[in-house]
């Protein structure tokens, strides 16, 4: 395939735009070469500057479930942009939308929405803090919850494949109230609580992380964080901002049969436009201001295109539960033909899978957490990106991230890909 418009674009927009891009990842540099422009999109395929069509495997990062230009939420964003873009003043939507997203996720009395997932998680720890007037909080190594200061320590994603997992800029004041501990390690966490008694105000985590790869809790691991949670008054929060309203209409809780206190949305409650969400029960919302003393704000928060777009896309996965097995099944279906047509060409690999959520690691071990994800090789991953990319399929431009299954892929496009893995597993 030709990249040459791509490559030109590319160049022309370095000369404004630190590194040519607006979120590192998009860069390429964890796999060398230039970046896709994209011209437009519809259903399971993008079509670039240079007129190549390419299955989409990430769907802008998770929340294209339904598909690209998806024609529901295309029609009620345009239907609403005709009547204003912005007020800064309450609008009927927003409690529609709320009560919907309410009546969907397990444990939550009241939503908040904002412009994105970075923002749901910063706001969701301030909350926290604000409630158990505690300080400290525990992440994940390679768990990522947006470019808050207090999460940049060990995040993953694109703060892994820059080699700045804990970025410049953090304050040392800040790095000391985020404790590390290790994805699906108890007595890890049990440890850095013991030391901490009494100061931890809230254990964040992905309950599915999908910021290393796709990594799945392993069993009894949250319901292992849940009692240390209520055994110390430290709140639960999950970060849903992938999983959320993608692997059950109630997301990872649901699934998972988990309750956490705080829930943080992004991607598919959003339909695609920017929005993000945090979630409680009353007793913790509403410490929230204007209720309580806990400053959180924004003049595009509920803002009318996105909340039309977010309305739209929970409307249909509320009123079709069976798409969330649809789309459980045809990545299953996926899994099983990359993992066969690797396995043809003897190329050692793990694939992890939840839900739709998967990551193909170049891998000998099973991976678990961050240092399992980071022992993958790294080189292959490389050949296999660019040889998908050649042949049509678009994969996420680094091994840190995981692939999001759309429910417009059909099941001739998935056989393709499994054709192209099995065609560029010959090469590795
Ligand atoms: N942080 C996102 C992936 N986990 C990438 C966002 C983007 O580049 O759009």
């Amino acid at each position: 395939m030709i990249y040459k418009r791509s490559s030109a674009l590319f160049a022309e927009a370095q000369k404004v735009i630190p590194g040519g891009v607006n979120s590192p990842v998009r860069a390429f540099k964890s796999v060398g070469g230039d970046p896709i422009f994209v011209k437009e999109a519809k259903g399971a395929y993008l079509y670039d500057e240079d007129g190549n069509q390419l299955i989409d495997y990430i769907n802008s990062w998770g929340p294209m479930i339904l598909g690209h230009a998806h024609e529901p939420v295309v029609n009620a964003v345009v239907e609403k942009a005709k009547k204003g873009t912005s007020f800064g003043m309450p609008t009927e939507i927003e409690t529609e939308i709320a009560s919907l997203a309410v009546s969907m996720v397990p444990n939550i009395d009241k939503i908040r929405f904002v412009n994105s997932g970075t923002e749901a998680c910063m706001s969701a720890v301030r909350l926290a803090r604000g409630y158990t007037g505690k300080e400290k909080i525990i992440k994940f190594a390679g768990c990522y919850h947006g470019h808050s200061d207090s999460f940049l320590i060990q995040a993953g994603s694109g703060a892994v494949t820059f080699g700045s997992p804990n970025s410049p800029g953090v304050t040392e004041g800040t790095a000391k109230d985020t404790l590390l501990a290790i994805y699906n390690d108890l007595d890890n966490v049990k440890e850095i609580v013991d030391v901490n008694k009494g100061k931890i105000a809230c254990i964040i985590i992905e309950p599915v992380a999908g910021n290393m790869g796709c990594i799945p809790p392993k069993e009894g691991f949250l319901e292992g964080l849940r009692q240390i949670c209520d055994d110390n008054d430290i709140l639960l929060i999950f970060d849903e901002v992938m999983t959320g309203f993608r692997l059950a209409a109630g997301g990872a809780q649901e699934l998972l049969n988990i309750d956490a206190d705080i829930v943080t949305f992004g991607k598919v409650i959003g339909g695609g436009l920017p929005v993000g969400a945090f979630a409680a029960r009353n007793e913790i919302m509403n410490h929230l201001a204007p209720l309580g003393p806990v400053y959180q704000a924004g003049t595009l928060s509920g803002n009318p295109l996105a909340m039309s777009a977010g309305l739209a896309m929970l409307t249909e996965l509320n009123s079709n539960p069976e798409i969330f097995l649809s789309l459980a099944e045809k990545t299953a279906y996926l899994h099983q033909g990359i993992s066969e047509a690797l396995g043809k060409h003897k190329v050692t690999h793990t694939i992890n899978r939840v839900g739709s959520m998967i990551s193909v690691h170049f891998s000998e071990t099973p991976v678990t957490d961050f240092s399992s994800a980071a022992d993958g090789n790294n080189d292959t991953f490389k050949k296999f990106f660019h040889g998908m990319l050649d042949n049509g399929i678009y994969i996420a431009p680094s091994a840190f991230e995981t692939w999001f299954i759309t429910e417009a892929l059909s099941y001739d496009d998935l056989d393709k890909t499994i054709a192209v893995v099995e065609k560029v597993a010959a090469t590795l």
